[in-house]
């Protein structure tokens, strides 16, 4: 087991133990042979505390500058006496000396490591200790008689000499006041010596200029002022004020001021509900007074524009800020209420935008996430987001994140909440330092908020402020917390505002007088009451949505199934991409079976037949990309394909490098990326959906393993995917890939629970497709694309189809003159249209189980109607097909259970087509398919394929009668 200095020499036997470190370090010999073994495998931790004594890590002159370290030294002559220095010590001499200042040395380093634990950071004063053994000279076998003997230090801390009293000032300085750092946790040394140099020189304080404190100041009187005047105006109505947590206002101004001093030029904010209406307006400049139009129930959109808006504490906005001359555009996204479901929606957008810039060190775009102390240790989402963070295909360069630890959640106290001491421990996982700040020192609040910002420069990773506040009211205004924490709400009810506070300490500093810090409240309550007049006849005159990189691009109106894409491609082009894909690299070791099937493919395309599933994608991706539109495919294993049916990525069987056929199309082409992702759902879904929001111009898909797993991911299908433009005017053309099929592979691998999409559909939010044949899925992918506006796109994608014998397509289907195609007519010779009997529509693969059962059974009036695109409804074109078949039966049929599928959702909408063919006589549709079940499938093979067999018989020749009652229970 690897040895720590942190485990042991801060125990509390480090007395005796640095006395055996001393002779170690002075000769081996002198110790016990199993010691040598222990000392000398102390690596990295006890390498340092020597190279602490030998003047390593710190150096004076050192203090304030922000940048990396300046190497592991090592070449300064070491103080400290040894008995070979001359030899005017004695070997005891030198043992005492050496002594002292190893358990000098390591009681710092216990500091470093647990200093926080005794911090003050509640500024109720209810949590929190004040006394650590570790942190207590006695521990190091120092006396009351020791406190004022100097000890050597070596500059650690500054110091080259100082007492231990002096020395336990400046630790409790340092990392026991307003400020707890937790940084001892990551493992890479050049950015633990950074954070050590940063906060150790000055103490981890900030002298601020009476400028600076008056700026801290005004913005406290303004998050202050606002929260109050609202109360005021509007009391009892909902605003999740940000009374008790009003130091957010002044550190997220530190971060944008300080970030844009350091490169950042455009940062994307995430936050929940708490002091939302505070940052609008005092960060992201809204105007007050459309802040009070929208209390007042004003739309916050012009009225031209469609949508059912949503609560103004959720709505986004965007911004240009300008500080010392920079500018840094702000944009805050758009947030359901469902807590940190916006985290990966951000860094989609930060990406977007870091690629849009060029911005390939990550320096320029920023992203920076506000969370809740409850919301940020429950929420799974926070660890998937976390884990993004340093992966290649996702990572954005470290996110700032700051919790407004108001030490409750809802009517929950943290003991409730969770099982870690903070509610940032989620963050070590990361190597995340975390800051721990009294909100009631807003000048620490600065201080650390600005660390952060260099720290995140510096080392493009992320980085955690937990602002230790208190909530002033209730959960929301119109609840009562005496209910549940009657004693913090009783000490919250005695204890000034953060305003308050730092009011009196800068009048005792001299920083301003009190009739100024009174005149800053009266001057910005004037200017409230100013806008609170103009409210009434304020009318928002724009909505921001499609500007920049969406211009050109608007809102959809008017009827989907009228509209033909022009999404053919010329043969010329596709030759060219099908060149690219069957072309094995040079140099290169292709593992056999995939040179076999490139071979395949190029057979394919040069006959122009037989192109598979894998295949049409390939060209529809590869197209696009000529045509300069970028592409981007996120998922678990999407590279290789989880059916082994894609291989977009090849890997030299010697060298394991990469290579990506669609990236060597032709020069000037667009950039392609496919990512295997890390193993979540929502997570990685919600990064590329506000990957699609920040980019129109690229075609971006996430791909589920097996479709079932989607529903882990069903916050951001349900409130981003389905409901985003409706809420927040934000367009989207995120694809979701998810493969669907009943084959016989269980409950979990056969539904991709199509209902769950088709229940969402509505007002032309999304569309929903089970295609069959390659030549459509090509049109539908670039069908995203080619048009002037943008909705997601949800694919019930294939698995044995992929290598289904019938289920290719030509390249002539690609090209000059087709399209994509709603729905797929008969394609065998029958009876006359007229005799035919029954008309089975149906989607996906089950059409080729109907097929080949009426073919084998030798069936001709039986039609067989492919339902394509299920969502918009494609009515016209049904109602065309339907009218040829007037004799006919209508049946549909499904190999989904009728609680799931497309059954309750088609029942209706067909039910209206045949009562307007039949002039209202009683002609519905009748279900042929599984009958209503719990679970999606059964884990039987046998007894699937039976099921099967049956429902394919059943929709060919049973009649109507006996298929009726999908829903009733069968008994006996
Ligand atoms: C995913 C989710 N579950 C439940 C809720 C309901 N809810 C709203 S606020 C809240 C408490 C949040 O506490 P915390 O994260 O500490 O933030 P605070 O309100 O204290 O600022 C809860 C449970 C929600 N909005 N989202």
């Amino acid at each position: 087991m690897a040895a720590t200095l942190d485990s042991f020499l801060t125990g509390t036997n480090a007395a005796f133990i640095a006395e055996l470190y001393a002779r170690y370090l002075g000769d081996p010999a002198t110790v016990d042979a199993s010691w040598v073994t222990y000392f000398s495998g102390l690596q990295e931790d006890g390498g340092a505390v020597l190279d602490e004594l030998r003047g390593a890590s710190w150096a004076p002159s050192d203090a304030g500058v922000i940048g990396r370290g300046d190497g592991d030294g090592g070449g300064a002559p070491s103080p400290i006496p040894t008995g070979t220095a001359g030899g005017s010590f004695g070997a005891d001499q030198v043992r005492a000396a050496t002594k002292d200042s190893l358990s000098a040395l390591m009681m710092i380093r216990a500091y470093r490591v647990r200093g926080h634990l005794i911090a003050r950071f509640d500024p109720l004063g209810l949590e929190g200790n004040t006394h650590h053994p570790e942190l207590d000279p006695k521990t190091y076998g120092f006396t009351e008689a020791d406190m004022d003997r100097p000890i050597f230090i070596n500059h650690v801390l500054g110091l080259e000499t100082a007492t231990l009293r002096e020395i336990v000032q400046v630790l409790r300085e340092t990392y026991c006041g307003s400020i707890g750092v937790e940084f001892m946790h990551i493992m890479e040394p050049e950015e633990k010596a950074w954070i050590q140099r940063r906060i150790e020189g000055i103490r981890n304080q900030t002298q601020f200029t009476l400028k600076g404190k008056r700026a801290i100041y005004q913005r406290l009187v303004e998050a202050d002022g606002f929260e109050k005047f609202l109360d005021v105006k509007y009391t009892g109505t909902k605003r999740f004020g940000l009374d008790g947590g009003e130091s957010m206002i002044p550190a997220l101004e530190q971060i944008l001021k300080r970030g844009s001093q350091l490169g950042i030029k455009e940062v994307v904010l995430g936050m929940p509900h708490r002091g939302r209406l505070n940052v609008l307006a005092g960060i992201m400049c809204k105007p007050y007074v459309a802040i009070f139009s929208e209390f007042q129930g004003i739309a916050s959109s012009p009225g031209d524009v469609h949508g059912s808006g949503d609560v103004k504490y959720h709505l986004g906005t965007s911004a240009d800020r300008v500080f010392d001359g920079n500018t840094i555009h702000l944009s805050l996204a758009a947030n359901p209420s469902h807590l940190e479901a916006v985290n990966p929606v951000v860094l989609g957008k930060v990406r977007a935008k870091q690629n849009e810039r060029n911005d390939e060190a990550r320096h320029q775009v920023m992203g920076l996430l506000m969370h809740g102390d409850a919301a940020f240790a429950g929420q799974g989402l926070v660890p998937e987001t976390l884990d993004l963070s340093q992966l290649r295909g996702y990572r954005t360069g470290g996110t700032i994140h700051l919790i407004v630890n108001n030490q409750i959640g809802f009517t929950t106290s943290p003991a409730q909440s969770r099982s870690s001491p903070y509610p940032s421990d989620v963050a070590k996982g990361i190597q995340a330092p975390i800051f721990h700040v009294n909100g009631d020192d807003p000048e620490a609040v600065v201080h650390v908020a600005r660390i952060a910002t260099e720290f995140r420069q510096e080392f493009k990773r992320d980085v955690v402020i937990d602002l230790f506040c208190y909530r002033r009211h209730g959960h929301n205004e119109a609840d009562e917390p005496m209910f549940t924490q009657p004693i913090m709400y009783r000490t919250i009810g005695g204890h000034p505002t953060t305003r308050e506070l730092y009011a009196r300490r800068l009048i005792k500093e001299g920083a301003i007088t009190e009739e100024e810090a009174g005149r800053m409240v009266a001057d910005f309550r004037a200017r409230l009451e100013q806008e609170f007049e103009a409210a009434p006849g304020y009318k928002p005159n724009r909505a921001d949505w499609l500007e920049g990189v969406w211009k050109g691009l608007v809102q959809f109106s008017g009827e989907e199934e009228l509209r033909d894409d022009d999404t053919a491609v010329p043969i010329k082009v596709l030759r060219e991409v099908g060149a690219a894909i069957s072309r094995p690299p040079e140099n290169f070791n292709v593992n056999r079976k995939i040179l076999r099937q490139m071979d395949a493919k190029r057979k394919m395309i040069e006959s122009g037949e037989g192109i598979d599933w894998g295949t049409a994608e390939a060209l529809a991706f590869g197209s696009l990309l000529v045509e300069g539109t970028r592409v981007r495919l996120s998922g678990q294993d999407s590279g290789r394909g989880t059916f082994s049916h894609r291989h977009c990525v090849l890997v030299d069987q010697d060298t394991e490098e990469r290579y990506f056929p669609l990236s060597e199309i032709r020069k000037g082409q667009a950039t392609f990326e496919v990512m295997d992702s890390p193993l979540s759902e929502a997570g990685v879904l919600g990064y590329e959906y506000g990957y699609s929001l920040a980019d129109p111009q690229t075609l971006v898909l996430w791909e589920a393993q097996f479709g079932d797993f989607a529903n882990g991911a069903q916050v951001i299908i349900d409130q981003f995917i389905a409901s985003g433009e409706s809420k927040w005017l934000r367009m989207s053309s995120i694809v979701l890939l998810l493969p669907h099929g009943h084959e016989g592979q269980g409950p979990e691998h056969s539904s991709a629970r199509p209902e769950r999409y088709l229940q969402l559909c509505a007002e032309d939010n999304m569309q929903v497709v089970n295609l069959t044949t390659p030549a459509n899925y090509f049109h539908a992918l670039r069908r995203q694309m080619r048009r002037n506006f943008r909705k997601p796109l949800i694919v019930m994608a294939p698995k044995s189809l992929l290598r289904h014998k019938l289920v290719t397509s030509g390249l002539r289907d690609m090209a000059g003159g087709t399209g994509f195609q709603r729905v797929l007519p008969e394609t065998d010779d029958l009876v006359a249209d007229k005799k035919v009997r029954r008309v089975i529509l149906c989607s996906g693969k089950v059409y080729y189980d109907l097929w080949q059962a009426r073919r084998d059974a030798g069936i001709d009036d039986v039609a067989l109607v492919r339902v394509e695109q299920l969502y918009p409804w494609p009515r016209n074109t049904l109602v065309k097909q339907l009218r040829r078949y007037s004799g006919a039966e209508v049946v549909w049929c499904q190999e989904e259970p009728a609680n799931m599928g497309y059954w309750t959702f088609v029942f209706p909408r067909l039910d209206n087509i045949l009562v307007e063919l039949s002039g209202n006589k009683a002609t519905r549709p009748v279900y042929a398919g599984r009958p209503a079940a719990a679970s999606p499938a059964t884990g039987m093979a046998k007894v699937h394929q039976k099921e099967q067999a049956r429902l394919v018989e059943g929709a060919l020749t049973a009649a109507l009668k006996s298929l009726q009652q999908p829903f009733l229970r069968k008994t006996g």
